[in-house]
């Protein structure tokens, strides 16, 4: 019976091993959009939602460019995009990933706090 137990700790701290090393490898050639993901690569486009705002409320991107939205404080957030809600509650930390393929001006609002606007401009 010990035996038996102490076997199948053994084996479950095993596969947790197994699934730490398959997520840390991951990275690259599966790009599923995932609506909320929390790898912001270094020079993406960013919005960044702090102090209540949108940080830059202007941004210029080309057609098919991913732009990142992160909430920086404790504020709950929404990205919302030409009157939609694209985001769901963003907490603290919480990272949004879009890809505008259609140029045109797109109009970022928070569903909580009306003073939060942003353009984006697609070329
Ligand atoms: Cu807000």
């Amino acid at each position: 019976m010990v035996v038996l137990r102490s076997l199948r700790v053994a084996s479950a701290a095993g596969m947790c091993g197994a699934l730490l090393l398959l997520a840390s490898c991951g990275g690259g050639s599966t790009s599923a959009p995932s609506p909320v993901s929390s790898a912001i690569p270094e020079g993406a486009a960013l919005i960044d939602q702090d102090g209540l705002a949108f940080s830059p409320n202007q941004l210029t991107v080309k057609a098919g460019e991913k732009v990142y939205f992160q909430n920086s404080e404790t504020s709950l957030h929404t990205v919302t995009i030409n009157g939609k809600n694209e985001s769901g509650n963003m907490k603290r930390h919480d990272v949004l990933v879009r890809t505008f393929s259609e140029a045109g001006a797109y109009k970022i609002t928070c569903d909580f706090h009306p003073q939060m606007k942003a353009t984006i401009t697609v070329q």
